[in-house]
């Protein structure tokens, strides 16, 4: 063949890629997307590509392009994952996380990568502190905890049991929630954990219903909520006097209308209801659910739509340079209208500052919603704050 030909030969095969890898950014985004875990998964990637649709998918010049990649809720999957989406696939920011322990498994690749690690759902505090390459849009256990238990004590609550899954987010809301009860004058009888995978309530359950506190306060994963819920019923509790009080984890706008009348009136704390009151949230619901066959959009797919608000804004104001200490130094204090209600990056921490809000279930055109009746502004993660 001639050198002329070769050539030629030579640049058809290279060329395009050269181009393509200039002017594209990819977003790798592992989720759970089968397994216990798989709501999460579904709700997020839901909201990302909602986002993509809405947004459009270019950005300072550059292609965005999204792969996502089924953790199943295994964290030695997800750091597998992680890795071969920084060496194979070269993504400029790594996002998602269904579960505490894949966003820990990832950040150790997140900080030798150098590529920020945009935490769209998982809760526990010290989450941003495996790496300087975290950053979360999702919430802390705290952030919700601690108002619900001022709630509490001000509300002729008096003695508690406190039952949480038993891994980082559930230690997180038991401690939180058990210190400032405690700090308010109120009494935690016990606090019970039941195991994160496959658990059995029943035990548990027989135990609170014995000691007659006036309220159980409880977190357990998104999409668990429905089966606490069933086995709280099947127990009595309901009807025993024990008021049930949450995290909005429990009451999930995912599972929420399956749950039955039985949680009508609960009590909860968290950082985003899909009956939110503002012009943002209702477009919101409503692109959402006629994206996706009716399904009504939960906590979890906020997470993700901000994520994906967080890296477009990040690329923006680096117009389009993907180098990670430069996405993350542009990450540091961006504020925006979520549809959950104003939101930031707290600059110190990387952590998300939002307003919780008191809601009680309540039913409105045959459906249930979490109505949100009192605002707690701008709560930064109070676990953090806390070592300040
Ligand atoms: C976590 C926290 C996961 C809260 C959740 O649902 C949740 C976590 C999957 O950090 O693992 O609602």
């Amino acid at each position: 063949m001639l050198r002329r030909e070769l050539l030629a030969i030579a640049a058809l095969s290279v060329l395009p890629s050269v181009a393509s890898a200039q002017d594209s950014v990819k977003i790798g985004l592992i989720l759970p997307m089968t397994g216990q875990q798989a709501s999460t998964g579904k709700q997020i990637d839901a909201a990302v590509k909602l986002y993509l649709a809405q947004k459009g998918t270019t950005v300072a010049g550059k292609k965005i392009e999204v792969i996502l990649k089924d953790d199943t809720s295994v964290p030695d999957v997800t750091k597998r994952l992680a890795q071969e989406l920084v060496v194979n696939d070269k993504v400029a920011v790594l996002a998602g996380f269904g579960i505490t322990p894949s966003a820990m498994a990832t950040a150790p690749i997140a900080t030798q990568a150098k590529v920020p690690e945009v935490v769209m759902a998982a809760g526990t505090s010290s989450i941003t502190e495996a790496s300087p390459f975290v950053v979360r849009t999702s919430f802390t256990l705290a952030q919700s905890s601690v108002p619900m238990a001022e709630w509490a004590a001000r509300n002729g609550i008096k003695k508690v049991i406190t039952l949480v899954s038993d891994y980082g987010p559930g230690i997180d809301a038991e401690k939180s929630f058990s210190d400032k009860f405690k700090a308010d004058g109120g009494t935690i009888v016990e606090n019970l954990r039941i195991p994160m995978r496959s658990p059995d309530f029943a035990p548990v359950l027989q135990k609170a219903a014995d000691a007659k506190p006036d309220a159980l306060f409880v977190f357990v994963p998104s999409g668990t909520g429905a089966q606490f819920v069933k086995q709280f019923i099947e127990r009595g509790l309901d009807k025993s006097g024990v008021k049930l009080i949450a995290t909005g984890d429990v009451t999930d706008d995912d599972q929420l209308n399956g749950m039955g009348d039985a949680v009508v009136g609960v009590i909860n704390a968290h950082n985003y209801s899909a009956a939110h009151d503002s012009a943002a949230n209702k477009a919101y619901v409503e692109a959402f659910k006629k994206a996706n066959g009716g399904l009504r959009p939960n906590f979890m797919s906020v997470g993700g739509w901000d994520g994906m608000e967080l890296i477009y804004g990040a690329l923006k104001k680096t117009n389009g340079d993907t180098n990670g200490e430069k996405l993350v130094a542009a990450m540091k204090g961006m504020a925006w209208e979520s549809p959950r209600g104003p939101i930031s990056i707290d600059p110190d921490t990387r952590d998300i500052v939002q307003n919780i809000y008191i809601r009680k279930v309540e039913k409105k055109d045959g459906e249930l919603y979490n109505v949100e009746f009192a605002t707690i502004p701008n709560v930064k993660d109070p676990v953090k704050a806390a070592k300040k």
